[in-house]
């Protein structure tokens, strides 16, 4: 997850329990890094242009981060335990394929999203092609 143009790119990033993520700053000014998330409680010093310093994600749930220069820079880790997560696009779409028959328990996350942990479930049975569409509220 880049820091570029006073953002974090992407803004929300998925990522498998246990997975390092690096945090390359391609602006030209300094940057640091925060999170006071339960699954993750660090704080990266300020560091330069084309410099990285990276993290570790041991547990599984959404990680706010945060940048102590810039106060409207917000990013977002989602840590998950399951092959089957994907991002939705622009249009609030996604499409996960090879996930296998049966029942299942369907999460779906948002940074605002309304609900414990920003998040909802439903229980889906899956049988063959599966759709569904889903309405949130946001706070
Ligand atoms: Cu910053």
């Amino acid at each position: 997850m880049a820091q570029k143009d006073l953002k974090f790119t992407p803004g929300t990033l998925i990522v498998a329990k246990g997975s390092v993520v690096a945090f390359p700053n391609l602006d030209r000014v300094r940057h640091s890094i925060y999170s006071f998330s339960r699954i993750a409680r660090f704080e990266i010093d300020l560091y330069g242009r084309e410099q990285t310093r990276a993290q570790k994600f041991d547990i599984a749930g959404a990680a706010a981060l945060g940048c102590n220069i810039h106060d409207a820079m917000r990013g977002y880790v989602r840590v998950v335990e399951t092959p089957f997560a994907a991002k939705t696009d622009a249009n609030g779409l996604v499409q996960i394929a090879g996930i296998p028959t049966g029942s299942a328990v369907m999460t779906v996350w948002h940074p605002r999203l309304r609900g414990p942990a920003n998040e909802m479930r439903a229980s889906v049975s899956l049988n063959g092609d599966f759709s569904r569409k889903i309405g949130i509220r946001l706070r």
